[in-house]
């Protein structure tokens, strides 16, 4: 998959859902068309870093164009729609009233963007910003809501950019309060809009795989240990890691064993298979460098396979994320 374009994406992320919906309707398939690499936004691949300083998904990486970056998700769906657009979501056929159309579409985005998820957030996510008035911001998406429920039926019965922009965002509102959402007054047209929308097979094809894998990419620039659920968390509560690998300490063996991505399987198929809770920590080779601490490939077992050696103290910093394994 060397020369494909690479898209970053996060499944339940809504600028990532518009993009992979846009990218869908254009015809695009991952595996055929592009790499899809679905980010754990706790581990970020050093690759998305080093595309986009932001850390922000989705992002859009075309090798074949001097490795050039796109890292806005409407920048992703235009880029999309100008090589195919077979249901003219960006309204380009000149049609009675399609500039009206465009100009409407521009509005409806610039107020989803903006004030909605501005309100959105404060509203979704209140504990994230103490002493918000959460029942004010609902009360001020809403408005907002109820100007979409008007405006949206002008772009005709066809789906427009505008709907695949603003759907995903309108998706995570009525998550926060289903009920509340599906019971306010004056939103009729949104509220069925939304509805199919949520039953579409465009919608179910960019929520499940090939468009949206259940597990992260692995990256090749983080490193990889497996450790027993019971001895991470005592190391959580200590401050500091100090295994090695199973039943053997640091200090016992002079290192921490690890992996890199290709290697986990193998690693825990030859030491932890019969292990009850495994996890998987993933380690940022960086963070490690930034504490003074050596990561040494050194062969191990009988092929002689390079492995990583970290030779110290397994900071906590330095692990970005863990997660069940196998999942
Ligand atoms: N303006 C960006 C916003 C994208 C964005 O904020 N995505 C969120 C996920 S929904 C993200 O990646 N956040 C970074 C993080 O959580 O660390 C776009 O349109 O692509």
């Amino acid at each position: 998959m060397a020369d494909l374009p690479v898209l970053y994406s996060f499944r339940r992320c809504p600028y990532a859902i518009r993009a992979r919906l846009a990218l869908a309707a254009a015809g695009l398939k991952p595996g055929r068309d592009m790499e899809l690499r679905e980010v754990n936004l706790k581990a970020k691949p050093p690759e998305l870093l080093a595309a986009s300083a932001k850390g922000t998904v989705p992002v859009l990486v075309l090798p074949a164009d001097g490795a050039s970056v796109i890292d806005q998700s409407l920048a992703v769906m235009r880029w999309a729609l100008e090589r195919h657009d077979p249901w003219d979501l960006l309204r380009r056929e000149e049609t009675p009233g399609v500039g009206a159309q465009r100009a409407l579409i521009e509005a409806l985005i610039a107020s989803n963007d903006g004030p909605f998820k501005h309100h959105l957030d404060r509203f979704k996510y209140a504990v994230r910003y103490p002493g918000t008035d959460a029942e004010g911001h609902r009360s001020a998406a809403l408005a907002i809501l109820r100007q979409w429920n008007e405006q949206l039926p002008q772009l005709g019965n066809r789906t427009s950019l505008a709907h695949m922009a603003l759907l995903p965002f309108l998706r995570q509102f009525r998550l926060a309060d289903p009920e509340g959402f599906d019971g306010a007054p004056g939103l009729a047209t949104l509220q069925a809009l939304l509805g199919r929308f949520l039953a579409s097979p465009e919608m179910a094809a960019v929520m499940t795989p090939p468009w949206a894998p259940r597990a992260a990419w692995r990256s090749p620039g983080h490193l990889f240990h497996l450790a027993l659920a019971e001895e991470w968390h005592a190391a959580r509560r200590q401050g500091s890691y100090r295994r090695s690998t199973r039943c053997l300490s640091l200090e016992e063996v002079g290192f921490i064993h690890a992996s890199h991505a290709d290697q986990i399987e193998a690693t825990h198929q030859r030491f932890y298979a019969d292990a009850r809770e495994v996890l998987l920590l993933t380690i940022d080779p960086a963070r490690l460098a930034a504490v003074g601490i050596a990561v040494v490939g050194e062969p191990a077992g009988e092929g002689g396979e390079l492995f990583p050696h970290i030779q110290g103290v397994l900071p906590l910093e330095a692990v970005l994320s863990w997660e069940p394994f196998p999942r």
